[in-house]
């Protein structure tokens, strides 16, 4: 399957809401004028883009509607796309693959860490970049062998210690082994935390102290990617506002576009963050994780022009 068809899959549903919702209102309206922009600013705060971005999407359109009472269905769509891929500009994850990289895998309960992590570590496996996964979720029953299954199914090995273990003694032998086996890419799955809770706050600080004392020699580069679930809406907005307080983030990826039709909260994210999106989920498949690409996405979101 192509990127593109992976986006347009994915992305079905919120495509069908918006473009349904934009070619029922357009008929029934007959014209493109102030009104039909009213209802199309509900169906993209609907599609969960936020009421801000679903403002600021159709306020520079009705500017020129104002000024000569109505537009045409191409400028509608011609507008909306440029000024959504002027918030979501793709920066893509390429990092200097000389060096060790280590990639933190954080987030609330649930969203999708251990999947995108097993994902993740697939998907640059087989670019042929040597890869380790490390179990430092040593809390959540279960966590560890959810990460060696991924493990298998990716061929790439995974570093762990026994439930209830420190997780920054995972991070210190997932560090050491990195260095000894040459590993370019170490991508760390971690409990699922509330930004409310300081002692699994610390224990996230703990375990980036240790990575980036251990990753001095060899020039190590830390990445900390928080993921979101698409599902729950404008909250990823509010996660990602209380994380990005309490560590820097480097990228967002957002899980579970597919099968809802709230693919408008990477609009809603990126905007209020300023941080880039770098891979969506489009299912719970090892190939079902795609590098974020806004061009894409929005191609795979509105309606032919
Ligand atoms: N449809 C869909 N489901 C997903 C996607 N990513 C993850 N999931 C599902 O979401 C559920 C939770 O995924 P996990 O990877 O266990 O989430 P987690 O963040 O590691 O959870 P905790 O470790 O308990 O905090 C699983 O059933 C996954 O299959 C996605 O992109 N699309
Ligand atoms: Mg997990």
């Amino acid at each position: 399957m192509s990127l593109f068809d992976k986006f347009r899959s994915g992305l079905s549903k919120t495509r069908q809401a918006v473009t349904e919702g934009f070619n029922r209102v357009a008929a029934s309206f007959g014209v493109f004028d102030e009104d039909f922009l009213d209802e199309l600013e509900m169906i993209l705060i609907q599609a969960d883009s936020g009421v801000q971005v679903a403002t600021k999407l159709t306020d520079s359109i009705r500017e020129r509607v104002r000024k000569e009472g109505k537009v045409d269905r191409e400028y509608v769509l011609g507008t909306l796309k440029d000024d959504m891929l002027a918030i979501l500009e793709t920066k893509p994850f390429r990092p200097d693959f000389e060096h060790l990289n280590v990639v933190f895998i954080l987030g609330v309960n649930g969203t999708g860490k251990t999947t995108t992590a097993g994902k993740l570590a697939a998907s640059f496996q087989r670019q042929g970049i040597k890869t380790m996964l490390a179990a430092a979720d040593t809390f959540r029953a279960a966590a560890i062998e959810q990460l060696q299954a991924w493990g298998e199914r990716a061929g790439v090995p995974v570093i762990s210690n026994t439930l209830r273990s420190d997780p920054a003694s995972v991070v210190f032998d997932a560090m050491q082994s990195a260095k000894a086996r040459g590993v370019k890419l170490l991508i760390i799955d971690t409990a699922g935390r509330l930004h409310n809770k300081p002692n699994l706050m610390s224990e996230m600080e703990k375990m980036h102290r240790v990575a980036a004392r251990e990753g001095e020699t060899v020039g190590a580069v830390i990445h900390n990617f928080l993921v979101l679930d698409a599902t729950t809406g404008q909250n990823a907005v509010i996660q990602a506002r209380a994380f990005n307080e309490v560590t820097t983030l480097d990228g967002l990826i957002i899980t579970k576009l597919d099968g809802n039709a709230k693919g408008g909260i990477a609009l809603a994210v990126v905007e209020d963050m300023d941080i880039p999106l770098v891979f969506a989920g489009l299912g719970e498949g090892i190939d079902d994780l795609a590098p974020f690409d806004a061009e894409l996405f929005v191609d795979s979101l509105l309606p032919e022009a």
